[in-house]
């Protein structure tokens, strides 16, 4: 592999030459592959499309963008010393903390110049000649890589509904995943806001306060209970700093990656007035912690859930005054945790504002976007400002949308076009050398912990692969084929999500219904790792660049494993 780095010709931001590893994104995962691949010796660059460090976390600054997973578990464990001298503010921090964060892990590890902001991988070939890939992005940079790692995210591409007429606003619009990087001046202001999941839930309370008007367009309510975020006391971050051995450890190994406790009980172990005093204390616990600390058949038992979402309901009625507006903010077609629940802050309790107003969708469905505002059925409201606070093509949005080409020139849209087909949710076949941490099929639960599982498998990869003297490494389809139908089969298994939520694409007209996370987790994915080292990487087929000239085609190279 080089060990040289590829020159630079800043006149034209054309980057030429060879890196071992190309990573693209520099969201939380891309940082860390990045880290990682330069800690093993290899030479790295990062292409990231945005014109700063973060990922998810530089797109999604919208007014209370914040974690629900507490920020001590989101963030990087690889280091005590990082631990150790970054302070977190809140057990939820908000963006600009977070933000500020990842930037300080890029200079801390020495990571900046190895990175190239506002370029976007507009294409990636896999060239079977010389065993690289051959990078192009939208700056003009084009390298070749031995090694292409897609850290692009399952969140990172913000869909907008197909509502007529939305062009043609003359106010301002925003995405939530799309904001503005200079403040955006609600004051004053009248505004829409288009969606309720967590970023819409998260953004509507933080502006209630500061624009003329509020409307909140809502197709489906969503089972929104309290973040219950606070400040960490100066005696909770010492107390994390002595325990961090003990938190990485657990962090490490939870099938969830969180520290919440499971619960030893179920539902109806405990009298109906054991129960109340249970919901009541999870109603005011933080945030993950009313999923993994619940009762155990929470999300096993119809009955038992419908005793929390009957909790829940009768929480709305108490805060929202409006009995109508009540009514529609809770939820009639689908239980706890089928859609990803959000976590609010303040939330209920912005409807009782005068300024504020809920138009529910399911009876006036959005007729129209015009110039000047928004039509239902109920005539037209005027506004200055629409944020469309309407999700994400969930999980393979970013990767089929790179112009990645592997073998015989097949697009990895077509190669997924009835839904991705992976191994350990890092590698497909027919794209050798090209992984992809934080994609779809890993795990489910806190992010970043089961992304870097994935980070860590591929820089042992990478270096098990560099010791053997091999540089091409593809996946077996019987080790895809077994992961994937694991993958579906799990899918049709509590706890997996519902088929209406976004983990199964149902939020994109069109997108195949194919589970896009593993619900049978993290345990799943690491059984499979230890298997994969056990059987000396039989997963996989390693072969031997031939270089200079054609290196043998797949069906030569199967012999060489
Ligand atoms: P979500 O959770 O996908 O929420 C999107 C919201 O937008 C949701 O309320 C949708 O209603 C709504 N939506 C989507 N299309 C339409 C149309 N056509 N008309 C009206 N409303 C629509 O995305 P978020 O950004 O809130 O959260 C994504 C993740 O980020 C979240 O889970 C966390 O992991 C952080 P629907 O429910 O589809 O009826």
């Amino acid at each position: 592999m080089d060990s040289s780095e590829p020159a630079r010709d800043d006149s034209s931001r054309r980057l030429a030459g060879d890196v071992d590893v190309l990573v693209v994104g520099a969201g939380i995962t891309g940082i860390y592959q990045l880290h990682r691949a330069r800690e093993a010796g290899l030479t790295a660059m990062l292409l990231e499309a945005g014109g700063g460090v973060g990922g998810t976390w530089y797109w999604n600054r919208y007014p209370g963008a914040q974690f629900d997973s507490e920020s001590y578990t989101y963030a990087y464990l690889f280091s005590p010393e990082l631990f150790a001298e970054w302070d977190w503010h809140e057990h939820y921090a908000h963006q600009p903390e977070i933000e500020r964060y990842l930037n300080h892990v890029v200079d801390r590890f020495d990571l900046r110049r190895h990175m190239r902001f506002d370029a976007k991988v507009t294409s990636a070939l896999w060239d079977e000649s010389s065993g690289k890939w051959a990078v192009v992005a939208s700056d003009g940079t084009e390298l070749r890589a031995q090694f292409l790692i897609a850290a692009t995210g399952v969140l990172s591409v913000p869909y907008f509904p197909d509502v007529p007429g939305r062009e043609d606003f003359r106010g301002e619009s925003h995405h939530t995943g799309l904001w503005p990087t200079t403040p955006v001046d609600f004051a004053g202001k009248r505004v829409a806001v288009i969606g309720t999941g967590s970023s819409g839930v998260q953004l509507i309370p933080e502006i209630a306060g500061e624009v003329a008007s509020l409307t909140v367009y809502q197709r489906t309510a969503n089972w929104c209970t309290p973040l219950n975020n606070a400040p960490i006391t100066a005696e909770e971050q010492a107390r994390l700093r002595a325990d961090f051995e003990a938190v990485r450890e657990t962090l490490n190994t939870s099938a969830s990656g969180f520290l919440h406790p499971a619960h030893d009980r179920a539902t109806f172990d405990d009298s109906k007035e054991e129960r109340s005093v249970f919901f009541e204390k999870m109603w005011n616990s933080p945030g993950f912690s009313k999923l993994i600390s619940h009762y155990t058949d929470l999300t096993l038992d119809r009955a038992a859930n419908a005793e929390w979402c009957e909790f829940i309901t009768e929480k709305i009625r108490g805060i929202v005054d409006d009995p109508e507006t009540a009514a529609q903010l809770t939820p009639k077609d689908h239980r706890f945790a089928e859609k990803r629940p959000p976590f609010v802050t303040g939330y209920y309790e912005t409807y009782n504002r005068s300024n504020v107003s809920l138009v529910d969708l399911r009876e006036t469905p959005i007729l129209r976007v015009t110039e000047t505002g928004i039509e239902t059925a109920n005539g037209v409201r005027e506004f200055d400002i629409i944020v469309w606070a309407t999700g994400f093509d969930f999980g393979t949005g970013a990767l089929t949308r790179m112009g990645i080409r592997g073998q015989d020139d097949l697009a990895l849209a077509d190669h997924w076009a009835d839904g991705p087909r992976t191994f350990l949710g890092v590698e497909t076949t027919c794209f050798p050398n090209f992984f992809f941490p934080g994609g779809p099929h890993a795990a489910a639960g806190n992010n970043p912990r089961y992304n870097g599982d994935q980070v860590d498998f591929i820089t042992e990869t990478l270096v098990y692969l560099r010791d053997r003297g091999d540089d091409i490494i593809e996946v077996e389809s019987a080790a895809e084929d077994k992961w994937t139908s694991m993958v579906d089969t799990a899918a049709t298994l509590p706890p997996s999500f519902g088929e209406i939520s976004y983990y199964f694409g149902s939020n994109i007209p069109g997108k195949p219904r194919r589970y896009l996370l593993n619900s049978l987790g993290r345990p799943k994915l690491f059984k499979e790792i230890a298997k994969v080292r056990a059987n000396d990487y039989k997963a996989f087929r390693l072969s031997r660049s031939a270089s200079p000239g054609s290196r043998p085609r797949r069906a030569a190279a199967a012999g060489a494993q």
